[in-house]
């Protein structure tokens, strides 16, 4: 069978661009090589496509769980049956007889082989065998195994996957090589992949603080984030605006801390609960930011004499500064919180904050000052915060976590535990890199892709040729970049416009997070972007242009 090598992970890909448009001209079946549909996005670490389809049918075709069973199994099958076979659920009629007649007759996944159809034009089932076992693994994680091959052929098509992440962003992709031909009607070409993430840490910021997110707009981009191949939701949860997170230890933070009326701007246990296990369905971990000592104005309410008292003329003048270091009562109540926190989130990580950290209310402060002579501070206001970030650091490791602070940490020369994960986001990002992986901490990057800005234009290609292992460093250096993340801060966001601000330019951080360093170039890129934008529209959301002019086969609605 004709397999093309696709403009996959490859050095070559403007020599494959330009022997595209050359065979296009002269050899018509070669036409599968820039078929805008079908697709990938990210582009696989490898990835043939032949010119061999095949027809599905949405009334019988069948996933056969070949390998290790189990509910995440189980429900991403089901959801992963809904997306593909979308249009033929829309297009039923909703009276129930009719709209049930485009449901799996049964469970997609039950084995029976007279369901089988053995017309050789029509692709009847994708064998999915997760080879790790699958049952009770609790929670996905930076060290989680994500690779997994997919091979379409004619009359069988096949899913691998070591363990059940893997087999998720596999089945990701499948639902993605999937195309439709007519309306209800189903195509797949002959395809080949081994595919793997090039990070393990793909990122999504959200602010909750600035502008309360519904959780249903919160689900949405756990949605959209599947569709890229994300894998981290970092939850900047509260800040100085606002507090919508509810402690059960220390309720009055939310209570007072909140938008109010506060039970209208407010992330219940259960909200929480629904975030996280929504997230781990889809093989996304849930990293929850809790950004003191500054940002935390909104603290203050709820939670009497933990913000430092910003005086005039050594008098209380009526402002709060960041968290006061110097009192017990401080590291009494984060002991308290870190330890409601650490059994309220499953990940093994926790974001710590410790940006923009102003120093003024603490320098007018005759208590602190008096603190700072006693213990031989002096007026070195970064050593006052490199003590407050370790007795932090010490709370959240004593509970076995790992965390991830910004890079104002660092560059303040706090000294922190050497398996911290240091989070770029000021611009001058190449030295940032050089200098903290030179510390010998991992890095995350965000510098680049601060999503909440806007301009006029086609800027995803700008985010797309970031690279976070673009620096001067060793090899060991750039090994110790695990990723990065774009971030939606949320001074001018809410659920209006959360989806549409970070969809699909995120997507062009994701493929930069997942794909090989040599798929690189946007113009090469760019039919799969106009299509992977499309594809979330055609799932529901509503994803913004990419570019001046164009269409979707379905539009949003
Ligand atoms: N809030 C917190 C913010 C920002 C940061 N931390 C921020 C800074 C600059 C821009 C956007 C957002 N709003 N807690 C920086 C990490 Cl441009």
């Amino acid at each position: 069978m004709a397999f093309t090598e696709n403009v996959a992970a490859s050095r070559f890909n403007l020599v494959y661009l330009a022997l595209t448009v050359l065979l296009l001209q002269y050899v018509p079946h070669c036409a599968s090589i820039t078929q805008t549909v079908g697709q990938p996005w990210p582009l696989p670490q490898s990835y043939k496509s032949g010119t061999n389809v095949q027809s599905l049918d949405a009334d019988t075709f069948l996933f056969r769980v070949v390998g290790n069973d189990c509910d995440l199994l189980r429900e991403a099958i089901v959801r992963y049956y809904k997306i593909i076979f979308r249009t033929a659920a829309d297009a039923a009629p909703s009276h129930e007889d009719e709209v049930l007649r485009f449901q799996p007759k049964s469970d997609p996944t039950v084995l029976e082989w007279d369901q089988y159809n053995t017309d050789e034009s029509v692709l009847g089932s994708l064998d999915v065998k997760v080879e790790d076992k699958c049952v009770d693994i609790g929670y996905p994680s930076l060290d989680m195994d994500e690779s997994y091959a997919l091979t379409v052929t004619t009359g069988s098509a096949t899913l691998v996957g070591k363990s059940i992440w893997g087999v998720m962003r596999g089945l990701e992709t499948f639902s993605q090589l999937v195309y439709e031909v007519g309306l209800g009607a189903y195509q797949v070409n002959d395809t080949e992949i081994q595919d793997f993430p090039r990070f393990a840490h793909r990122g999504v910021l959200l602010d909750t603080s600035r502008h309360y997110l519904s959780l249903r707009s919160i689900l949405q981009n756990l949605d959209a984030m599947a569709y890229n191949k994300m894998n981290v939701f970092h939850w900047h949860i509260v800040d100085e605006i606002s507090f919508p997170y509810e402690s059960r230890t220390f309720p009055q933070l939310n209570i007072q801390g909140a938008y109010q009326p506060a039970y209208t701007h407010t992330y219940t246990q259960e909200n929480v609960r629904t975030v996280i296990e929504y997230a781990r369905l889809r093989g996304i971990r849930v990293v929850p930011e809790f950004d003191t000592p500054g940002h935390s104005l909104s603290w203050g309410k709820g939670q009497p004499d933990l913000l430092t008292k910003c005086c005039t003329k050594g008098v209380f003048n009526g402002h709060y500064g960041p968290v006061d270091p110097t009192v017990n009562s401080t590291y009494t109540f984060l002991t308290g919180l870190v330890d409601e926190l650490s059994k309220v989130f499953a990940d093994h990580y926790f974001h710590l904050g410790g940006d923009e950290v102003s120093f003024g209310c603490w320098e007018s402060n005759p208590n602190i000052t008096q603190f700072m002579n006693k213990t031989g501070m002096g007026r070195n206001y970064a050593k006052l915060e490199e003590y407050y970030m370790q007795r932090l650091v010490d709370i959240v490791a004593k509970k076995n976590m790992g965390y991830i602070i910004w890079q104002e940490v660092i560059d303040n020369g706090v000294k922190v535990r050497p398996d911290t994960v240091v989070e770029v986001w000021r611009s001058g990002q190449e030295a940032e890199l050089a200098k903290v992986t030179n510390l010998g901490y991992r890095a995350i990057l965000s510098s680049c892709w601060y999503l909440n800005y806007i301009s006029y234009g086609s800027d995803w290609m700008t985010y797309y040729k970031c690279d976070p292992q673009r620096f001067n460093g060793t090899s060991q250096q750039k090994e110790l970049v695990i990723g990065g993340e774009l971030c939606m801060w949320g001074e001018y966001v809410d659920s209006t416009n959360v989806i549409s601000r970070t969809w699909p330019r995120g997507s062009a951080v994701a493929e930069r997070l997942w794909s090989a360093e040599e798929v690189k170039f946007p113009e090469a890129a760019e039919a799969r972007m106009e299509e992977q934008r499309c594809r979330l529209i055609g799932r529901g959301l509503p994803a913004e242009p990419v570019s001046g002019a164009g269409h979707c086969r379905h539009e949003y609605d």
